[in-house]
């Protein structure tokens, strides 16, 4: 995918959705003029989840990330958009809240690393591989937004 058709992986975690900020996360995507192409509301099965964070499985932390990646349902989203992986991780913020400048997701909403409510592909090709992972094909869906015109030159 390139251009207008990039797509990302943003998972909002179980912080996030205990926390009720499922809204204001989808909000901040489209209001920027990103297009949602996949959604699902899902208790994550933890293989699923070991395979998501497999490049960290040697870190101290990757137990207890599972862990918490499993201990309450995620909202796992692909949206679509002209440089939206790199614009998607500017949103977010850093990894750690506490290094996060006001005015992005985790920088508003959480305090903690472990705790940072949402996650976004880290490389266009993490998000293909993300994108694989939580859906089928046929749960993304193709339409054409009718912004696309007031949102692209
Ligand atoms: P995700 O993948 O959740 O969007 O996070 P990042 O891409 O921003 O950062 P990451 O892969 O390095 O970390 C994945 C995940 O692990 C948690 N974490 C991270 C943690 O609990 N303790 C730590 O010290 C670090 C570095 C938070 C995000």
């Amino acid at each position: 995918m390139s251009g207008n058709k990039e797509r990302t992986f943003i998972a909002v975690k179980p912080d996030g959705v205990q926390r009720g900020l499922v809204g204001e996360i989808i909000t901040r995507f489209e209001r920027k003029g990103f297009k949602l192409v996949g959604m699902k509301h899902l208790h994550a099965p933890e293989t699923l989840l070991k395979q998501h964070y497999i490049d960290l499985k040697d870190k101290p932390f990757y137990p207890g990330l599972v862990k918490y990646m499993s201990s309450g349902p995620v909202v796992a989203m692909v949206w679509e958009g002209l440089g939206i992986v790199k614009t998607g991780r500017v949103m977010l913020g850093e990894t750690n809240p506490a290094d996060s400048k006001p005015g992005t997701i985790r920088g508003d909403f959480c305090i903690q690393v472990g705790r940072n409510i949402i996650h976004g592909s880290d490389s266009v090709e993490s998000a293909q591989k993300e994108i694989n992972l939580w859906f089928k094909p046929e749960e993304l869906v193709c339409y054409e937004s009718c912004q696309k015109n007031w949102v692209y030159e």
